[in-house]
C-alpha cells in the first residue's frame, strides 16, 4: 500500500518537473522573427539567427527601435579614402596668447586597415587613431572641434582632470555637437600620464567606428629616466560583412572579425624596430570594447603606470602579459637585451586573426637589434 502512494506521488511529481520545463509558446517575451526580412536579421544574416530560428540577442536588438541605431551599417554621404595612411601622429597647434589651440574635424573616411581591406570610420582628421594631441602639465588647452559627421557627437577627455562643463557628455554637461556645428573645449591640462579623447555620443557604435585618438600629457619636470623608444599602442576591434562595417561589439551577431592596433592589422602592424640595450615604453590603450590580455615574447616588462598614474618602484609588477580591458591603460616598459624579432600580440587568439584567418590581428613584431 505505502509503495503503490510512493509510486503515485512520484508519477505526480515528474509530470510537474515536465510540464514546468515544457516550451513556452513564443510571442510574449521572445517575438520570433518569422517575416525572414532582412531588416530583421542583425549583420551576419542566418549566422546571427541560431539554430532552429531561435532568436539570439543580437537579432532581437534589431527589432527595438532605440536599439536599431547599432545595427546598422557605418555610413555617410559620398565617403571617400583616406588621404593619410598613418593614425595617432601628433597634432600642431597655434599659440593664442599663451593658449595652445588645436582644431579637430569630424569626419568619414574609407580607412585601410589591411592591404586590401579598408573599412568605413568615423575619424578625427581622417585618421584611425585620430591625431595625437601631446601637451605639458599645464599648458591651456583649446580644442576647436567641427562636426562634419552625419550624427551629432562630443569629445571625452579620457582620465583628464577637466572642469564639468568640458567633460564631453550629452544631455549631462552639453548639448551634442550638430552635424555643422562647431564646439570649443577648454581646460588646463593635468595630471601628466597617459589619456585619450572619444566621442561620448552613441559611444557604442561612434568610438567602434573610429572616434578616439591618444592624449600625452608629460611632466613639467623632465624624468629622470626616460625611455629611448615610447611608442602608443590603440587597441580596437571592427565588424566588416560584405564590404559593409558595423560597430563591433559583444552582442552576438555583432562580434567583431577584425582587430587593430592604430588603425591596422597585422601584418599591416608598425614594426617597432629598437637598439640592444634600449629602454622601451609602450603605452597599451584598449579604446574598443573587448579585453586584450597582450603578451610579449623573449622579454619581461614592468608596468610603470595605470591609468596614466605613475606606479611607484616597490609596486610594479614585472610582467610578460597584461589584460588592458576597455578604458584602462598600461605603460609598460623594458630593456631590449636580447637581439631578435620578439612578437608582442593579444592572448585571445581569436584576436590574433584577420576575418578568421590567423595570423593577423593584434600582433606587431619588436625587432631588436644590434
Ligand atoms: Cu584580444
Amino acid at each position: 500500500m505505502k509503495i503503490k502512494k510512493i509510486m503515485i506521488f512520484s508519477l505526480i511529481a515528474l509530470t510537474l518537473i515536465l510540464s514546468a520545463c515544457a516550451p513556452k509558446p513564443s510571442g510574449n517575451t521572445m517575438p520570433m522573427n518569422n517575416d525572414n526580412s532582412d531588416t530583421t536579421l542583425a549583420p551576419g544574416g542566418e549566422a546571427s539567427a541560431g539554430v532552429n530560428g531561435t532568436p539570439t540577442p543580437g537579432s532581437m536588438m534589431a527589432d527595438n527601435p532605440e536599439a536599431a541605431h547599432m545595427m546598422e551599417p557605418i555610413t555617410a554621404p559620398n565617403v571617400q579614402p583616406a588621404t593619410e595612411t598613418t593614425g595617432g601622429q601628433p597634432l600642431t597647434y597655434r599659440d593664442e596668447n599663451g593658449v595652445k589651440v588645436f582644431e579637430l574635424t569630424t569626419k568619414a573616411v574609407q580607412w585601410p586597415i589591411l592591404d586590401g581591406v579598408a573599412v568605413t570610420a568615423y575619424t578625427y582628421n581622417g585618421t584611425v587613431p585620430g591625431p595625437m594631441i601631446r601637451v605639458t602639465e599645464g599648458d591651456q588647452v583649446r580644442v576647436i572641434v567641427k562636426n562634419e559627421l552625419p550624427d551629432p557627437t562630443t569629445i571625452h577627455w579620457h582620465g583628464v582632470e577637466v572642469p564639468n562643463a568640458m567633460d564631453g557628455v550629452p544631455g549631462v554637461t552639453q548639448d551634442p555637437i550638430q552635424p555643422g556645428e562647431t564646439f570649443t573645449y577648454e581646460f588646463t591640462a593635468k595630471p601628466a600620464g597617459t589619456f585619450m579623447y572619444h566621442s561620448h555620443f552613441e559611444g557604442d557604435v561612434q568610438v567602434s567606428a573610429g572616434l578616439y585618438a591618444p592624449f600625452i600629457i608629460d611632466p613639467i619636470e623632465p624624468e629622470a629616466n626616460p625611455p629611448v623608444v615610447d611608442k602608443i599602442l590603440m587597441l580596437s576591434e571592427w565588424r566588416l560583412m560584405d564590404g559593409e562595417t558595423y560597430a563591433a561589439m559583444p552582442v552576438s551577431g555583432m562580434e567583431p572579425n577584425y582587430f587593430t592596433i592604430n588603425g591596422k592589422s597585422f601584418p599591416a602592424t608598425e614594426t617597432i624596430t629598437v637598439k640592444k640595450g634600449d629602454l622601451v615604453r609602450l603605452r597599451l590603450i584598449a579604446i574598443g570594447q573587448f579585453i586584450h590580455p597582450m603578451h610579449l615574447h623573449g622579454m619581461a616588462f614592468k608596468i610603470v603606470a595605470t591609468d596614466g598614474h605613475p606606479v611607484p618602484e616597490a609596486a610594479q609588477l614585472t610582467k610578460d602579459t597584461v589584460s588592458v580591458a576597455p578604458g584602462e591603460r598600461y605603460d609598460i616598459e623594458f630593456v631590449a637585451n636580447e637581439t631578435g624579432q620578439w612578437m608582442l600580440h593579444c592572448h585571445i587568439l581569436h584576436h590574433t586573426t584577420n576575418d578568421n584567418v590567423d595570423p593577423g590581428g593584434l600582433m606587431l613584431v619588436i625587432n631588436v637589434v644590434e
